[in-house]
């Protein structure tokens, strides 16, 4: 039975913890505030409200992603209402992650269908769950895993279980009257009061832009900024010079957007993206203000059955070769931190880069880690990186992206969390990322819906949270 418009209200907020917590059946945004206040005080008063924390329904359906693939959503109906999840999808995907279930019909989306996946949450995950207590969310997390039965998800599929698992995490938020960045501080055991330092992909290169051999990602991070509005202004602004620059220099070939919202230009050289991007900061009037943060995503340039070697356009590196040529941008531009530097296990290549440049800048883990505590542990053994991309969809449970984080504290490390190349109108990251206190997100170009979903939570939140609000800027590492 479809459900009622005015349940589904709080569909729309999904996207919005604040109108997912303050009020949950939709209504006019009007009378939010008067709702919000009377509910906060009605629950916190009231225990039998308990009642409201069980599942009544899960239901998941095939919808598209910002590619135009299919992917998973979610919605997960409590006494509060309606609460729905959409599952992020990569490209540069590491080996190691947990599966993503796709149906492999070549004649149906290109074999990219989740219909499989969908109907694992319809037909078994569902009756399971059903009368679970959303506010158990290791124990709703831990109940999937278990009747998954495998280590890797590879039976209902990580993109079914994480979609239930988000789910649930906001219906959680929402019965317990707080938005659900507070909520997930709760969960974690952290303050919820830091806005992150952005990573912004304003130039994009390999898989997201259709090219081979290539750096990935070229990000902006304004570590100058005071506030998190004024760093993605300061992004915004750069990131409008910078189109302008592009357009006089190459021409309009050159303004075509990849995946993540950045600019394709026909520049193959990783030092003249960068000279550019660091112009374009001066011309924006920021210089000393923003930082650069790289994600070569380098297991796609490494060819392992051929002896193992790296390769950059037509040149070939070896992983001490890499180093170096790392090193060498480290000394030209204001580079912070570099992700899969090396590839995913090219373990020495990561132990040797993090000697070198770990004292100086953030050794970050995409690939080697997966959001897997079993590598994290590895790699805090072999001291391989300094710090962890933390994505959901790669382990595919909140608990178990909780677990990731806080074992990356332990070890001393940094925390971003991350976007996939594929995304949706889902804003969950960006409440996760204030949650666990990161300091660190990375969501793409401020341009494009799916990207800004996530950057306009953060703004959002920054205006609920007032003067309670951090922004690390130059310590966004912790
Ligand atoms: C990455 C991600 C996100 P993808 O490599 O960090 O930018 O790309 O989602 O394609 O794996
Ligand atoms: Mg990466």
């Amino acid at each position: 039975m479809a459900p009622n418009t005015k349940s589904f209200g709080s569909l729309i907020d999904v996207s919005s913890s604040i109108l997912t917590s303050g009020n949950p059946r939709g209504g006019p945004v009007s009378n939010l505030k008067k709702h919000r206040f009377k509910r906060k005080k009605t629950h916190i008063k009231n225990p039998k409200r308990r009642v409201n924390m069980k599942i009544k329904s899960v239901k998941a359906r095939q919808v598209l992603d910002s590619r135009g693939n299919p992917t998973v959503e979610v919605d997960l109906e409590t006494a509060e209402g309606f609460f729905r999840s959409m599952v992020p999808s990569g490209a540069s995907t590491g080996t190691h992650e947990a599966v993503e279930l796709r149906d492999g019909n070549k004649r149906v989306y290109n074999g990219k269908g989740v219909l499989k996946a969908v109907g694992n949450v319809n037909n078994k995950i569902a009756k399971k769950v059903k009368g679970f207590d959303v506010t158990d969310q290791s124990g709703l997390d831990k109940l999937m895993c278990k009747l998954d039965g495998t280590a890797n998800k590879g039976n209902f599929g990580a993109n079914a279980i994480l979609g239930v698992s988000m789910a649930a995490c906001k219906a959680a938020s929402a019965s317990k009257g707080i938005p659900l960045y507070s909520y997930i501080a709760k969960l974690s055991g952290h303050k919820g009061v830091k806005l992150p330092v952005p990573q912004l992909n304003v130039i994009n290169g390999g898989k997201h832009a259709g090219k081979e051999n290539d750096i990935q990602e070229n990000m902006y991070m304004p570590t100058g900024a005071k506030s998190f509005s004024e760093a993605i202004r300061m992004g915004a602004e750069t990131y409008h010079v910078l189109r302008k620059m592009l357009k006089n220099k190459y021409g309009v070939h050159a303004i075509h957007l990849g995946d993540e919202g950045g600019f394709v230009p026909p520049i193959d050289t990783p030092q003249e993206r960068l000279e550019l991007m660091i112009k374009a900061v001066g011309e924006a009037g920021y210089s000393g203000k923003m930082s650069i943060a790289l994600d070569p995503a380098s297991s796609e340039f490494y060819y392992k059955d051929k002896g193992g070697y790296y390769m950059i356009g037509e040149k070939k590196y070896s992983s001490a070769d890499m180093v170096d040529f790392y090193a060498d941008l480290v000394k030209t531009f204001p580079i912070v931190s570099i992700e899969d530097g090396m590839a995913e296990d090219d373990w020495e290549g990561w132990t040797l880069m993090t000697k070198k440049l770990g004292g100086k800048i953030q050794i970050t883990g995409d690939d080697l880690l997966v959001t897997n505590v079993e590598r994290i542990k590895t790699a805090a053994q072999k001291k391989a990186c300094n710090a962890l991309l933390l994505k959901v969809n790669q382990i595919g449970s909140v608990t178990e992206s909780i677990d990731a984080a806080n074992m990356s504290y332990k070890n001393g490390w940094g925390v971003t969390v991350s976007h996939r190349s594929g995304e949706t109108e889902d804003s969950f990251i960006a409440d996760i990322a204030v949650g666990l206190d990161t300091g660190q997100i990375k969501t793409g170009a401020p341009a494009r819906s799916e990207r800004l979903a996530k950057y306009n939570q953060l703004l959002r939140i920054e205006e609920q949270l007032g003067k309670k609000a951090i922004y690390p800027g130059k310590k966004f590492r912790g």
